[in-house]
């Protein structure tokens, strides 16, 4: 099943911290596609510093509630250190689309309920898939206009 996940730092070594995060991703799911590293600004939340934000694309064999464990693992696993030092997280992994399923659950909700009006999710998420859709939303590149605009 093709799978869309969003990465995010903004504390830290933020690009080698994503660079990792990749690596172990890797471990889990082939991944196919990896867009830049793009800096953004913080949306909503406190004052912060810019994020570091990208986006990849791969093919995975385990169900989304497994890859979503998995992907909070490697969370916490950079997680733990930083908590301690910075009181703020330097990773966060979203897991965007999953082969279009629809998942409404606390757990796990897909596609992602606030990946259609993120920037940060989008832009990144169009250099490598063009003609992407979110299911329910739409083309995510008109998506990205109507943010734009
Ligand atoms: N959860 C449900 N569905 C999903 C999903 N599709 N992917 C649940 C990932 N998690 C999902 O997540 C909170 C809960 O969401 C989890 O328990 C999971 O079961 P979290 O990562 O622990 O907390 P969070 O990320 O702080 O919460 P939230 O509300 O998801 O924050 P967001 O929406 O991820 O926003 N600005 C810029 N420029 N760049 C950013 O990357 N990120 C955020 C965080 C805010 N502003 C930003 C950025
Ligand atoms: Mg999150």
């Amino acid at each position: 099943m093709k799978v869309v996940i969003a990465l995010g730092s903004n504390l830290g070594e933020s690009f080698s911290i994503l660079e990792s995060a990749v690596e172990k991703i890797s471990e889990i799911i082939t991944v196919t596609n990896l867009s830049s590293f793009i800096e953004t600004e913080p949306v909503g939340g406190p004052e912060q510093p810019n994020y570091i934000n990208a986006v990849l694309i791969g093919e995975s064999e385990i169900e989304p509630l497994e890859l979503l464990h998995h992907l909070q693992r490697i969370e916490n696993e950079f997680g733990r250190t930083r908590e301690v030092r910075w009181g703020a997280r330097t990773l966060d992994l979203d897991l965007i689309d999953a082969g279009g399923l629809l998942i409404n659950s606390p757990e796990l909700e897909l596609p992602h309920p606030r990946a259609h009006e993120r920037a940060f999710v989008l832009q990144p998420w169009v250099e490598i898939d063009p003609h992407a859709s979110i299911p329910g939303r739409g083309a995510i590149a008109s998506l990205l206009s109507e943010i734009e605009e």
